[in-house]
């Protein structure tokens, strides 16, 4: 009636998922009761496998199609499938767009495809993140303040948004200022929105803006976060940034932990 081994049946009914009666030294089970524990067991095993992990490397690629020929509707079907389906703002970034941008960018240095394809795909991205922001902002009581952007001389905005869009899924209230920033202006900024910290993403080898906004910032009794291509850990806490993070789940683990940290500060004080 089942197909299963014997054994599992004993540990179902010895678990107490099956009633059983011990008659003569053997367990007697009811149809009806197996026919019972069949349908729950079955629709716990459809839980779990709808459940089970996504095939981002397959939804990378089909979003890199998407991007690369334009067809912007489709890319944004597939991400309100996507969010339909339960994914995160965090996998999104680091799972389905780093990839596929990053599958852009070889194409774009191999001369395979034109500048004009390559901004095209960036630009759309941008749309697709301020939706993934609209549906995975958290409402309700704010974990703290962040402000958001790429320092002078490097025009990369999208991971500066990636960042953006996965610390306001977190609960943070989110200040993106876009690319290429003076320090003066980020630290102004901050000073305006009282910020608990500053988020920096870097895409170049050059590293002067970012290097004069960390010492800026800490002037100003700012903490900063980094990460991004453009640097590795070692460069970024010798600049002065007090934590380097390469994803965007791991900025927002490091955003939480930095802001918990100035909190628990705050409450000695007091
Ligand atoms: C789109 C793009 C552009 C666009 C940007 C448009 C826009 N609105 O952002 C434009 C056309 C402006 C551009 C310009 C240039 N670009 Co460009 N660009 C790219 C491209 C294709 C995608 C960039 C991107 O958004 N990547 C996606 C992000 C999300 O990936 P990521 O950086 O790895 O970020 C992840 C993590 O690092 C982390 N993270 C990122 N930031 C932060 C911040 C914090 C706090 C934390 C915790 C984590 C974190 O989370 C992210 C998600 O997983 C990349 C190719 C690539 N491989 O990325 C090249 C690339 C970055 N560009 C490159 C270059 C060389 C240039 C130019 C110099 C080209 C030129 N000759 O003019 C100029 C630079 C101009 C300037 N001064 O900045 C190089 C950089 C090489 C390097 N780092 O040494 C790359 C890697 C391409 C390449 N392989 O050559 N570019």
């Amino acid at each position: 009636m089942i197909g299963c081994h014997y054994q599992t049946m004993y540990r179902r009914v010895r678990s107490g998922d099956i009633p059983a009666l011990v008659v003569g030294g053997t367990y007697r089970l009811r149809r009806a009761d197996v026919a019972d524990w069949l349908v729950r067991r079955d629709a716990i095993a459809g839980a779990v496998a709808g459940r089970k992990e996504r095939d981002w490397p397959r939804q990378s690629e089909l979003m890199l199609k998407h991007l690369l020929s334009g067809d912007t509707d489709a890319a944004r079907r597939q991400i309100d499938r996507l969010l339909g389906g339960g994914a995160s703002a965090a996998d999104c970034c680091d799972r389905l767009f780093a990839p596929a941008l990053s599958e852009v960018g070889r194409l774009w240095r191999e001369g395979k495809i034109a500048i004009a394809e390559e901004h095209r795909a960036a630009r759309a991205v941008e749309g697709l993140l301020e939706r993934i922001s609209a549906a995975r902002s958290k409402p309700g009581p704010r974990l703290g303040t962040i402000v958001v952007a790429t320092a002078a001389g490097d025009a990369h905005a999208l991971a500066a948004l990636m960042v953006a869009t996965g610390l306001r899924a977190e609960g943070f209230t989110v200040h993106y200022l876009g690319a290429g920033l003076p320090a003066e202006e980020i630290v102004e900024l901050a000073v305006r929105e009282r910020a608990d910290l500053v988020a920096l993403s870097c895409c170049v080898p050059e590293h002067e803006g970012l290097r004069s906004a960390i010492a800026a910032l800490a002037a100003a009794g700012y903490e900063t976060i980094v990460g991004g291509r453009g640097i590795g850990r070692t460069e970024t806490l010798a600049l002065g940034a007090v934590d380097y993070g390469g994803s965007i789940g791991e900025a927002q683990r490091i955003a939480r932990d930095r802001i918990r940290q100035v909190a628990a500060a705050t409450d000695s004080v007091v």
